[in-house]
């Protein structure tokens, strides 16, 4: 094996971030031992054997016991990565796979996106030098591979859990993570920006926007391609191709066909043999120095124009892209020789390379389940079985799914529409049942509003089902295609307020408030699932202008469904009463409705009789209700997981205009704080975010003059 060079101490270890131990002299020593003679393990035995190479390639054993990984030992920071050879690379790239399928088993998390880059990372870290180049991964849930390359091997066990490493790429928590994220398409934007401001500030650093065929299907990515054309930016984006544009869990039967237009182009390119031969030839250039080889590329380059497509150009190059491609994603040695080529080139504008990649990669159980493995619990290695807790009862998301399928079987104006997340929303069941009443749009959520507006201004049924947080992109959507012209689109919000190990990027924290602003919307929670099924029916009957429903991650809580799992039409605009008690009112809205029993609940047990109501609705609000509370109690609480300006807003304001404010009443809100929560665990969350039973009782027993009391559930 041929590892030479000095060893360098990386000015990273100062990173002002997060301070990670830079390497040791016992590194050092370890670095040259096991490199050089392969066979010897960290504690000095016998090195095990689930990484070898053989006459084809690097080979892993995923037996569960961990595996023994020299090199990768070895490395804490790409600086250590420099002066590997290709062979080096390889083996870097076998015992990193090896490692992520080894802690992920441990931790859960996303598997398979993260196990398709590896020979990407390798290659980027090993020609580029961050922090100064910047690597922006798109969606950010591949980036496992680029954490343990960049100071953070020793808390992969930590992700995604309470005050652990974050699942997606965060500017906090390391200087190589150039930029954060979660959602997806904002790759190219955010490099170009990055771009532009290295040319005015008159720097000299490499930006590399990586970006999947499934984030490349925003409308986002376009316009950031558009302007980088435009702006002829030297700039590289890798477009990572692995026919995967949705989530694997679109449908029931596993990964669909990759929507939309691009995706079939991108088939069409790799599928000619002529651009393969081409490939093989850009190949050859590539390792050649000297003039003759522009020449050469030039011509390449002609033909490559003229054979794309019938209009004599690719997409990209119509943008003013230079197109490289395809690509094999797990050749450590092209990639690493293309990355070099275009790093030397002095001034080569926006170049794309586009690499093709096979999701969960070198992990045979990843490669063959239908889900691709793409986000993960606890696992078993060898076979890859999940460790999948039971549950009593379903998920809100497969509640309201069989609700809507209810709906549907007998108002066939029902369709479905969800932007690449067919098993998040629970559409795939719908899918299922209604195959062509239910649309995939890739991950286009702008679209998908408007698409939806289009198909309710003819008269058809649309449901538009949308992660809370992701419907932020398509919000002008929603108030201009949909709300403005009262077409009738209703919103089924999934993965409202808080959703644990995701984060903050994934947070359905503001809907509430975006959605109730709006004047003609309709905009209701479920404090249950029968009660979700119930709002499905609603938003079925809500003929006359658009609606909308939130509702958690997480699972139901048992309560009783309606016969045959239909829900029946609620009165728009009015709540009920749950416990009958004096002196306080807790009003609630949607699910945090089930904290504010249990804190009823807690309350009894000293003797102190609380009101807990169900507000169903934020718009229009329960005035009648609401009045009724006011003039019976004390004190009115609201509660929601929401951010400020959504529920209590609507009710405080509604209570001052009317003069209800102007006595003795105690109005409080009780909201998520005003500050991003970060990932962890759903209990750790809701008490931080100070929302738990215990908190909502402490404040009943602080606002009936019992401050001792209350301090005792904190
Ligand atoms: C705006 C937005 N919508 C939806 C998602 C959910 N999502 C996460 S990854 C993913 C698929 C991404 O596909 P691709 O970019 O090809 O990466 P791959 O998982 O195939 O590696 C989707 C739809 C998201 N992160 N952001």
């Amino acid at each position: 094996m041929a590892v030479s060079g000095s060893f360098i101490v990386p000015k990273q270890s100062l990173c002002p971030r997060i301070k990670y131990p830079g390497p040791s002299y016992s590194t050092r020593k370890l670095f040259y031992l096991r490199a050089s003679h392969g066979s010897s393990s960290s504690d000095g035995g016998v090195e095990n054997k689930l990484i070898r190479k053989e006459k084809d390639g690097w080979k892993i054993d995923y037996s569960g016991e961990k595996p023994a990984t020299p090199l990768l030992d070895s490395i804490n920071y790409p600086v250590h990565m420099k002066n590997l050879s290709t062979q080096d690379l390889e083996q870097l790239a076998a015992e990193l796979r090896a490692d992520i399928v080894h802690t992920v088993s441990k931790t859960g998390g996303h598997l398979s996106s993260s196990l398709g880059v590896v020979e990407l990372t390798v290659a980027l870290h090993h020609v580029f030098n961050t922090p100064e180049d910047k690597i922006i991964w798109d969606v950010g849930h591949q980036a496992y591979p680029h954490k343990i390359l960049t100071g953070r091997r020793s808390l992969m066990h930590t992700i995604r859990k309470t005050s652990g490493l974050a699942g997606f790429p965060k500017r906090e928590e390391s200087i190589h993570d150039a930029f954060g994220a979660g959602h997806s398409s904002t790759s190219i934007s955010a490099g170009l920006g990055m771009a532009v401001a290295r040319d005015l500030l008159e720097k000299k650093n490499h930006v590399i926007s990586v970006i999947g065929d499934g984030a490349m299907t925003a409308g986002m990515a376009y316009e950031a391609m558009n302007n980088a054309g435009f702006l002829d930016t030297n700039m590289i984006i890798v477009l990572n191709d692995n026919k995967q544009v949705s989530l694997p869990t679109a449908t029931l039967d596993g990964p669909a066909n990759p929507v939309g237009a691009l995706s079939s182009a991108l088939t069409k390119i790799q599928a000619s043999t002529e651009f393969r031969k081409l490939r093989e030839a850009a190949k050859t250039i590539t390792k050649q120095i000297g003039g003759q080889a522009h020449e050469v590329a030039a011509k390449v380059d002609e033909y490559a124009r003229g054979m794309i497509s019938a209009s004599g150009s690719t997409l990209f190059e119509e943008l003013g892209i230079y197109y490289i491609g395809p690509v094999d994603g797990h050749n450590v040695e092209d990639l690493v020789t293309i990355f070099e080529r275009v790093k030397a080139a002095p001034a080569p504008g926006p170049v794309m390379i586009h690499i093709v990649t096979e999701k969960g990669k070198g992990y045979p159980p990843a490669e063959a389940a239908p889900d691709k493995m793409h986000g993960v619990v606890k696992f078993e290695p060898r076979t890859g079985k999940q460790f999948k807790p039971k549950a009593a009862t379903l998920s809100y998301t497969q509640y309201f799914a069989e609700a809507l399928i209810k709906e549907a079987e007998v108002d066939e104006r029902i369709v479905g529409i969800h932007a690449a997340m067919g098993g998040g929303t629970g559409l795939n069941y719908f899918q299922k049942r209604f195959p062509e009443r239910c649309f995939d749009v890739g991950i286009a959520e702008q679209h998908a509003v408007t698409f939806a507006a289009g198909l309710a201004a003819e008269g058809l049924k649309p449901f538009c089902a949308i992660y809370s947080s992701f419907l932020q992109r398509g919000y002008d959507q929603v108030a201009h295609d949909v709300d403005l012209q009262k077409l009738p689109v209703r919103f089924a919000l999934d993965r409202a307020g808080l959703v644990g190990a995701d984060g903050p990027t994934h947070c359905g924290a503001f809907d509430v408030t975006y959605m109730a602003c709006l004047p003609n919307m309709i905009v209701m929670a479920p404090s249950d699932e029968a009660e979700l099924m119930h709002m499905v029916a609603t938003a079925v009957a809500i003929d006359d202008r658009p609606s909308c429903f939130r509702f958690p991650r997480g699972n139901g809580i048992g309560a009783v469904l309606p016969p045959n799992n239909k829900g029946t039409v609620l009165e728009i605009g009015k709540g009920r009463i749950l416990t009958e008690g004096s002196r306080v009112a807790i009003l609630g809205y949607g699910a945090i409705v089930q904290q504010c029993i249990e804190a009823a609940n807690l309350l009894k047990t000293r003797d102190i009789a609380i009101t807990v109501a169900d507000a169903r609705f934020c718009k229009p609000l329960d005035t009648d209700l609401i009045r009724q509370l006011v003039n019976e109690h004390e004190i009115l609480i609201t509660v929601e997981e929401g951010a400020i300006g959504g529920f209590g807003s609507h009710v405080s304001h509604f209570l001052s205009l009317s003069g209800l404010l102007d006595g003795s009443l105690k109005l409080r809100s009780m909201v998520l704080p005003d500050r991003y929560i970060d990932h962890g665990a759903p209990q750790d969350q809701i008490e931080e975010a100070g929302l738990s039973s215990k908190h909502i009782s402490a404040t009943v027993l602080s606002l009936l003059g019992k401050p001792k009391e209350a301090l005792s559930f904190m």
